[in-house]
């Protein structure tokens, strides 16, 4: 009984699979709760920011964050905890993180918190400038280091602190509501924190791993060949995502998940309607067509980028004019052997950390 009370009214904190994609810039969709007068709609659909300048996106329970390729940053929804009225101004930021608190990491490497600070998960953040990356789960905090080790703060009632792997090699990090997963450049995974769903214990051992995603109470990842696999609290059917490969990027929510195919056209699964039987359309009004190149996922309501001009996205494309072809194959040359783990670099198609003949291989198969 202990889930349909959390599921309703907990904190989500949700972390969207890093996709092996270069950021071309797009333009924000969001669907699902739209409707002035419910309590649970905070404007997390109705005041989704215009423009076509979008390079990341993280959504929380009533509240998302949203990224521009100058690096300014845009929060919109519940501004219950301060979310949206602290949010940092300015320019340079790299990664975002949504929650009932939020993170983001600055290009100077340090990272930046404001919301809900219960259990430290604000005010405790550690200092330094060799951040990469950040995860806001429920009332605590993630973050990725450019070595590929970790450092957790916040709330630790089930170990989603104190649990955190010591060591390096981690490329990936992404948080739920009370667990944290995290992927190894070599694919494997790790998880750590509350497995009473088995969110955490039913994390596959195998290798090969290209994405992660951590909805509430569930986790979800995506192999070498596209196919997404989900695990734990599955009331609502959120860890059954589709079968079937070709997917590049997934966002876990609290009822439902949503993934973009290899074709650039959007998929979602998961609650349809909540306890009382409305229908608030998160899954079931995801738009058509294609273009979309991330997607994440909040309580009652989704939020998905999409190419300004619809097109779909091509991976190896770096510079983003359509094509892959010789200036592509020039800025992966330039970034041989680069990419710190967690740096979202572009050249790194295959997303295991490093610029090598695999993405070069990558570029090549989509040349033209
Ligand atoms: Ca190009
Ligand atoms: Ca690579």
């Amino acid at each position: 009984m202990i889930h349909r009370v959390l599921i309703t009214t907990a904190c989500f904190a949700m972390t969207t699979m890093a996709a092996a994609q270069s950021p071309c810039p797009g333009s924000i969709i969001a669907w699902g709760i739209d409707d002035p007068t419910h309590s649970w709609d905070y404007g997390q659909v109705s005041n989704t920011p215009a423009g076509d300048d979008f390079i990341a996106i993280s959504s929380a329970e009533f509240n998302n964050l949203a990224l521009r390729a100058d690096g300014s940053i845009v929060s919109w929804g519940s501004n219950v905890h301060g979310q949206v009225s602290n949010v940092p101004t300015g320019t340079g930021f790299v990664a975002i993180a949504a929650g009932y608190h939020c993170l983001a990491v600055h290009q100077d490497g340090t990272i930046h918190a404001w919301g809900q600070d219960t259990h430290g998960q604000v005010s405790n953040t550690p200092t330094g400038n060799d951040f990469v990356d950040v995860a806001a789960g429920y009332q605590f905090s993630v973050a990725l280091r450019a070595d590929g080790s970790l450092v957790a703060w916040g709330r630790d009632d089930y170990g989603q602190v104190s649990n955190t792997p010591a060591g390096g090699g981690i490329v990936e990090i992404a948080a739920g509501g009370f667990h944290t997963l995290a992927r190894r450049g070599n694919g494997g995974l790790l998880a750590w924190g509350w497995n009473f769903d088995g969110q955490v214990g039913g994390t596959p051992q195998t290798l090969g791993f290209t994405g992660i995603a951590a909805g509430a109470f569930h986790s979800t990842a995506m192999d070498a060949d596209g196919n997404l696999v989900g695990w734990g609290y599955n009331e609502t059917g959120q860890s059954s995502p589709p079968s079937g490969s070709g997917y590049y990027t997934a966002g876990g929510g609290g009822g439902h998940g949503l993934a973009v195919n290899v074709d650039s056209h959007l998929v979602a699964w998961g609650m349809t309607h909540d306890a009382g039987g409305q229908n608030f359309g998160q899954v079931s009004d995801a738009p058509d067509g294609f273009g979309f190149f991330a997607v994440d996922a909040g309580a009652f309501h989704s939020i998905a980028l999409r190419l300004p001009s619809g097109r779909a996205p091509v991976v190896g494309d770096m510079d983003c004019n359509g094509i892959v072809d010789v200036s592509d194959l020039l800025i992966l040359l330039a970034n041989w052997g680069k990419c710190d783990p967690g740096d979202p670099c572009a050249a790194d198609l295959d997303g295991n950390g490093v610029v090598d003949v695999s993405d070069l291989l990558i570029l090549l198969g989509n040349w033209g």
